[in-house]
């Protein structure tokens, strides 16, 4: 029998709303089912993604809140310490407050891997979609 544990986690309430819209909508039973289903989602991509070797390019898609008390320094920091592997950089303003960054990169598997992780982690950054290709 598998055995269930429970843990508490915090939401901000927009995305909990969010959350459960979608889940209405996709017709889940219930809400812990569909965040296993998410983190599984997650933890699969991020194992893909730990697995990439060699030489790679790609597109980094982030969109984070700039009304973040230094988000955009540590942004812009992290993007100038792994500056070797960045190629160009797109910024477009979403919102009053949210914008989306889209970094190509070029480089090792591994460093680009490291900088997507120094990106996403940061509080107010929402998304960190990677798309990596062989180069
Ligand atoms: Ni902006």
């Amino acid at each position: 029998m598998t055995k269930i544990v429970r843990v508490g986690v915090t939401f901000p309430p927009k995305l909990l709303k969010d959350l459960d819209e979608t889940i209405e909508e996709m017709g889940y039973e219930s809400r812990s089912k569909a965040i296993q289903d998410a983190v599984t989602s997650f933890v699969t991509e991020q194992r893909l993604l730990r697995k990439q070797n060699g030489k790679k390019a790609g597109v980094l898609v982030m969109v984070y809140d700039h009304d973040v008390k230094g988000l955009e320094d540590e942004l812009i920091e992290a993007q100038h310490h792994h500056r070797n592997i960045i190629n160009s950089v797109l910024h477009v303003h979403l919102s009053d407050k949210e914008c989306l960054e889209a970094v190509a990169v070029k480089g090792e598997a591994e460093d680009i891997r490291k900088l997507a992780q120094e990106l996403a982690t940061r509080k107010g950054v929402k998304q960190v979609r990677s798309t990596i290709v062989s180069s």
